[in-house]
């Protein structure tokens, strides 16, 4: 399709931006770290979402050379963020990139990793990778093994968009996750929705009992976070916090924390 073409066409000419949406600790209010989330700069349709071109990278295949860009890109990028460079007292501020399940499918996933770890010098346990449940969908076995090469190589593996489909107590249970983030439709809901909230709850201790951390997504609001709260939940991003934001202004907020 057209818009295929102009997909290649932009990689190549380097027209993809990452921007960055902070994560907070709930009980320090401190920023933990940041998710990359890509966006195209259109020569006349200004900035364009993922969700508008990243399905067409998917059906495309294009997804292959753009997630390695944007892996790439987020790993030069939190390199450079202060503290991070010095691996200092804080731990650090990690980056979470996005992985497409075909990105996982690709035999030599674990290796473009490492590359991009090696190329920026990114500490390992600083990069999370958020994986979605369609990927738990495919093979179990290949999935498996590529987590735990993503595990050898010091890397964190989160569990991205839960509640919003298919994934279960059991997809946790079965993939050594390092972390849950609860999709933005229940936090959005669940002040209006007794089931948003009931399963805002249900995913806190269920995910308490296996020992999984869990971040809050879409917190826009401060009664949001005072419900968060009370069901013991302690990382949190959203609007609250701040918005996608272009990476100087994720430097800067970083400095003001130091
Ligand atoms: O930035 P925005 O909030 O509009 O992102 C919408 C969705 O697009 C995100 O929730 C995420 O699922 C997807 N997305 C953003 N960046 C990337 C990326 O680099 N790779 C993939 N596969 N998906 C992304
Ligand atoms: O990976 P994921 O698809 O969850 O990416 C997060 C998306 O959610 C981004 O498109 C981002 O712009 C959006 N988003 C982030 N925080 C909020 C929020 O507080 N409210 C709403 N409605 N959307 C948010
Ligand atoms: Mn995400
Ligand atoms: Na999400």
């Amino acid at each position: 399709s057209a818009l295929a073409m102009e997909l290649r066409d932009a990689l190549r000419e380097d027209r993809f931006e990452l921007h960055f949406q902070p994560q907070a600790d709930l009980g320090s209010g401190g920023v933990t770290g940041f998710e990359a989330l890509v966006r195209w700069r259109h020569p006349s349709r200004g900035l364009v979402a993922p969700d508008e071109f990243i399905p067409v990278a998917e059906a495309t295949g294009l997804i292959r050379d753009l997630g390695a860009w944007v892996l790439q890109e987020a790993c030069r990028i939190a390199a450079g963020w202060p503290e991070n460079c010095r691996g200092g007292a804080r731990g650090g501020y990690r980056v979470s990139v996005n992985v497409s399940p075909l990105q996982l499918a690709q035999p030599d996933y674990v290796e473009t990793v490492q590359d991009a770890l090696l190329a920026s010098g990114l500490a390992p346990e600083l990069l999370e990778l958020e994986v979605t449940e369609a990927s738990l969908v495919a093979d179990h076995e290949r999935l498996l093994e590529v987590m735990q090469g993503l595990k050898r190589l010091g890397v964190r593996v989160a569990m991205d968009d839960y509640g919003a489909g298919l994934a279960s107590m059991h997809a946790l249970r079965s993939f050594p996750f390092d972390r849950l983030k609860i999709d933005r439709a229940f936090v959005d809901g669940m002040l209006s929705d007794p089931q948003a909230l009931a399963m805002v709850e249900a995913t806190l201790l269920q995910a308490r009992a296996l020992g999984i951390p869990v971040l809050a997504e879409g917190v826009s609001e401060e009664t949001h976070l005072a419900a968060l709260r009370r069901f013991g939940c302690r990382e949190a991003q959203g609007y609250l916090f701040g918005r996608p934001m272009q990476a100087a202004e994720a430097a800067k907020l970083i400095t003001r924390e130091e």
